[in-house]
């Protein structure tokens, strides 16, 4: 075991804990609805790292460029011994950027709901990076959580890529800014924010031709078969994302192609034919709506990077 790799710890009750129950609610529900955390289990968490490579999704590439173009003035702003916390790490991929860049940075601490995909993840980057100290966490950060002290603590500086606040409606977003702020002991914050544009353009990123985002949204049910027993039908479901321009956002839904009942637990759903059960909200912000956010959760907006075509925008907030 590699030394400088902290042992997994668990600092929320994972989504594993209430998954059953939320299905089984959501189901309930009028409209039917599950949320979008639940698609990353491991394999869904496999599927979003397709998802990051193909051709119609613009925003890792692009948010990646940005992070390489300013990774020298993004390490300034953070200044020198900082432990970077990770909301949602993933793949682990991006952070690379920084930490090549960081000045001495005092630890990394990746936060993930999936503790399986991290600890796998976790293992290459610390073979990769052997000075650094690397302290996983497993947990939901969309419930309330505390990150705890390092033995010698240093500030912080958070790092929340990929445009996962998009996720959330405009008024948890704005209440997620604020716990993270809290959690952050005063740090800054570095987040990735994706961007209103051409509502073709941004169909095509949630609809890609080679139906990858399709199995990522079905994985939902695949998952709800191979954990609950349930005995969704893949094939009777569509995967429908249709771009909310109103609302600036894309909503995922998985639509029932028939008529037919679902069963788990015991209990059975019913599905009328073109019955929607939604899945995700990814919302965009222009760069003065997500600035406006910020300040409201209590955060000052310093630096903000775009690329040439504005599709993606990447925020330095300091907390106030
Ligand atoms: C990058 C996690 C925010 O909303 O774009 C990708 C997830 N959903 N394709 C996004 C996602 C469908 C995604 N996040």
């Amino acid at each position: 075991m590699d030394t400088n790799l902290a042992r997994l710890q668990r600092i929320t009750p994972t989504e594993a804990d209430s998954f059953a129950d939320t299905v089984l609610d959501g189901l309930a529900r009028s409209p039917k609805e599950i949320a979008c955390k639940y698609f990353y289990d491991e394999a869904g968490s496999r599927l979003f790292d397709q998802i990051c490579e193909l051709p119609e999704y613009y925003q890792t590439r692009t948010e990646v460029a940005l992070l390489k173009r300013h990774a020298g003035e993004i390490a300034a702003l953070m200044g020198s011994g900082v432990e970077i916390v990770e909301f949602g790490a993933g793949s682990l991929r991006k952070v690379r950027i920084l930490l090549d860049a960081a000045h001495n940075p005092r630890a990394y601490t990746p936060l993930d709901i999936s503790g399986d995909y991290l600890s796998d993840v976790v293992r290459v980057l610390a073979a990769d990076y052997p000075a650094l100290t690397l302290r996983p966490l497993v947990g939901d950060f969309t419930r309330p959580l505390e990150i705890p002290a390092l033995s010698t603590p240093s500030r912080r500086a958070g790092f929340f890529p990929g445009s996962t606040i998009g996720n959330f409606k405009p008024d948890a977003a704005m209440a997620l800014l604020r716990r993270m702020r809290s959690n952050l002991n005063g740090g800054g914050l570095l987040v990735g924010v994706d961007l209103v544009k051409d509502p073709v353009r941004l169909h095509a990123a949630y609809n890609d031709a080679a139906g990858v985002t399709a199995l990522f949204n079905k994985n939902l049910l695949a998952r709800a078969n191979r954990e609950l027993g349930a005995d969704f039908d893949l094939d009777a479901f569509a995967h429908y994302a249709p771009y909310n321009a109103a609302a600036h956002r894309i909503e995922m839904y998985l639509v029932s192609l028939k008529r037919q009942t679902v069963t788990l637990a015991g209990r059975h759903f019913e599905f009328a034919q073109g019955e929607p059960l939604h899945t995700e909200d990814s919302h965009k912000y222009t760069i003065e709506s997500f600035r406006e956010m910020a300040c409201r959760a209590g955060f000052s907006p310093r630096a903000v990077w775009t690329d040439e075509d504005r599709l993606f925008s990447m925020h330095w907030l300091e907390s106030r």
